[in-house]
C-alpha cells in the first residue's frame, strides 16, 4: 500500500484546478473523468478521485471503500456515455506495474463495438 508523499500537487490535481487542459467527460461531487492523453483503445478514460490522499487502489480500498465504489459507478456512466456498455477497468498499482501518477486513478478501456483480444 502506497501513501502519497510530498506536497507537490499531482498532475491530476492540477487538471482538476484547471491549471492543465484536459477533456473532462464527467464530474461528480467526489470523482472526475477525463480522456487519457495517450489513448490505448478507442475509448480510454481516466477515473480520478478529487482527493489526492490515496496513491493507489490498495490505499483507497483500505481508507475509503465508498469512494472506490464511486469510481466504479463513474466508470460505468462514463463508458456508457462514450457508447460502450462493456469496458475494462485497470488500476496500475506500483511503479513495477507501470503506475506513473501516484494519485489513484482507474483506466477505462472500451470500444463501442467491443475490444479486440490483445487490446
Ligand atoms: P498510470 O501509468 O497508470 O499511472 O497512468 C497515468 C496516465 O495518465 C497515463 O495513461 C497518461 C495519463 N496522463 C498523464 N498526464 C496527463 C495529462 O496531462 N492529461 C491527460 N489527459 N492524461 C495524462
Amino acid at each position: 500500500m502506497t501513501e502519497r508523499v510530498g506536497t507537490e500537487p499531482s498532475v491530476f490535481t492540477r487538471i482538476l484546478r484547471g491549471e492543465i487542459p484536459s477533456e473532462m467527460v464527467l464530474q461528480t461531487d467526489d470523482v472526475f473523468v477525463i480522456r487519457d492523453i495517450a489513448p490505448q483503445a478507442p475509448v480510454h478514460l481516466l477515473v480520478i478521485p478529487k482527493t489526492d490522499a490515496y496513491a493507489d487502489v490498495t490505499a483507497l480500498a483500505a481508507g475509503d471503500p465508498k469512494l472506490l465504489a464511486s469510481m466504479v459507478e463513474a466508470a460505468k456512466v462514463a463508458a456508457q456515455r462514450a457508447g460502450a456498455s462493456d469496458f475494462r477497468l485497470i488500476f496500475n498499482t506500483g511503479a513495477g506495474a507501470g503506475q506513473t501518477v501516484f494519485h489513484v486513478h482507474a483506466h477505462v478501456l472500451a470500444a463501442p463495438q467491443g475490444l479486440d483480444e490483445g487490446t
